[in-house]
């Protein structure tokens, strides 16, 4: 019946609950079509395309005059075909990976409810959510930070941002109204080499300039080695620079490594410095029992930390939080007091008004669908979920070592980020050296064209500054398993073996 309708067969254009329900059924068969495919390990994880090619079959093009419903439905079908299967068991490519039903119902709802989450009267059940969910997750951070305060943002650059901005708030309370001006000398921050790019891209954005950003060295597993901030901290004191602010990862991109965090804390407090913990990675090992220690022992000490649920935990693209141990903070950075949203005179306590204490108006729902997950597993499932994504991990570290005719471990993992060459027929009898890794680094490229031309495997790969190109492999999703791990190795075997 949607075939030859117009949305204006719909509502709010006619009052049709018969036409509006099946068009919306409909939509719904699409997109269980790719919930399918997406968990059929016969199918493949892409068609790929070059963007040339793509443009030909597609027919993206807006119309003068609107479509058919049914258009429209086929249009949703044909995105969904191109679309990369993130959450297909053998699509390893990115840190978040999977496609959890639970919080893609959310993300549904969400949708449906279409609000905005800056103000209490307008999105009352979300708004008392994110409050429960945001004391729970620092609670897990640490049991001194209860009272502390917590927002949602749109990534964990965005995060890392705000940690910096309330930082400088806390050391110079007057810069939000005098600038720049208010401070006497040269702020600096400290981050190791193996951080995210967003930390140092804080230092661009908030008038640092990069060069004040001081990428401490790292050892060769990849953490930020103490000593080294200590001496950069000195040198530039001994400038009359202000360092005030160090960025610890707590599962770094590459290589998924932990800085050391009470060693860091105990400088930080020496100098009287802030420090924040990008665990936007890392951070869904807090609910280990197994695997929160040693990795991220004392991050209770931190001031700030960034944890991102859309990571490890599988909550649907995008969920990412930053949280505070003082509460207040957020809200004196960075409230304008905007008469025509945050009015003080309301029927209701203001103070859940929580959209003030940040630098968007317009704000996402992004809390539903993790409210929901969490309904759904509780800690101890969000626990097991941990220590299935660290074991499947262990196994793949096993299943390397156990043909190093053909796979070279880079470093003992400490998170589910493995590092790894493919040795292919001709480099097998050959000694390893830095030739013989420049050789593996050129073959990554090649092999990630024959994974995307194939369809049937994604890898991600990316040189760093003590090697080539080599693979990062990610196991962050739900859907894999011993065999997917199996089929991974034999895949790459395959297709690379010439
Ligand atoms: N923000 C880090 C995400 C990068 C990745 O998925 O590889």
């Amino acid at each position: 019946a949607t075939a030859n309708l117009k949305y204006t067969e719909l509502y709010p254009y006619k009052d049709s609950a018969v036409n509006s329900k099946e068009f919306l059924q409909k939509i719904v068969d699409v997109l269980m079509e790719f919930v399918r495919s997406t968990n059929d390990r016969k199918e493949k994880v892409l068609e790929f395309h070059h963007p040339e090619e793509m443009k030909k079959i597609l027919d993206l093009k807006i119309p003068e005059q609107g479509l058919s419903l049914q258009s429209l439905i086929d249009d949703c079908a044909t995105t969904l075909k191109y679309q990369v299967k993130t959450g297909h068991p053998h699509f390893f490519n990115q840190l978040s990976c999977g496609l959890d039903i639970i919080s893609m119902a959310g993300e549904w709802l969400t949708a449906t409810a279409n609000t905005n989450m800056f103000t209490y009267e307008i999105a009352p059940v979300f708004i008392l959510m994110e409050n429960v969910v945001m004391t729970h997750m620092r609670e897990i951070i640490g049991s001194n930070w209860k009272n502390g305060d917590s927002i949602l943002a749109p990534g964990g650059s965005i995060s890392n941002l705000y940690a910096f901005l309330a930082a400088r708030h806390k050391m110079f309370p007057n810069y939000k109204e005098k600038g720049i001006a208010t401070i006497q000398g040269q702020l600096v921050m400290y981050t190791s080499d193996q951080s995210h790019y967003s930390v140092k891209s804080c230092s661009s954005v908030c008038g640092l300039g990069t060069d004040n950003c001081l990428m401490v060295p790292s050892d060769i597993h990849g953490r930020m080695i103490p000593a080294e901030l200590e001496r950069l901290i000195l040198d530039r004191k001994g400038k009359g620079h202000i360092p005030f602010f160090v960025a610890c990862t707590s599962g770094t991109t590459v290589l998924g490594s932990f800085d050391p965090i009470n060693e860091i804390a105990d400088i930080c407090q020496k100098y009287g410095m802030w420090l924040h913990v990008d665990a936007a990675w890392g951070g869904g090992l807090l609910l280990s029992k197994k695997y929160r220690h040693p990795r991220l022992t004392g991050i209770e000490r931190a001031d700030s930390v960034t944890w991102n649920p859309h990571k490890l935990m599988g909550t649907l693209l995008q969920c990412s939080t930053i949280h505070f141990k003082e509460n207040g903070l957020l809200m004196s950075c960075n409230q304008m007091a905007a008469d025509y949203l945050f009015m003080q005179d309301k029927l209701y306590d203001v103070e859940f008004d929580t959209g003030d204490k940040v630098i968007q108006c317009g704000r996402h729902n992004d809390i539903f669908k993790l409210w929901l997950q969490w309904r759904a597993k509780g800690d101890e499932g969000f626990e097991k979920h941990m220590d299935k994504l660290m074991e499947l991990s262990e196994y793949m570290v096993k299943r390397i070592k156990e043909q190093p005719e053909k796979f070279y471990l880079i470093l003992e993992p400490e998170m589910v980020n493995v590092s790894f060459w493919y040795i292919p027929s001709r480099l097998r009898n050959v000694a390893h050296s830095a030739a013989r890794e420049a050789e593996l680094g050129k073959i990554c490229p090649i092999l990630k064209g024959r994974m995307m031309q194939s369809g049937t495997l994604m890898v991600g790969y990316q040189p760093d500054d003590r090697r080539p190109n080599f693979f990062r492999n990610i196991i962050s999703s739900a859907a894999v398993t011993e065999k997917d791990v199996d089929f991974l190795l034999s895949e790459l075997d395959k297709l690379g073996n010439d």
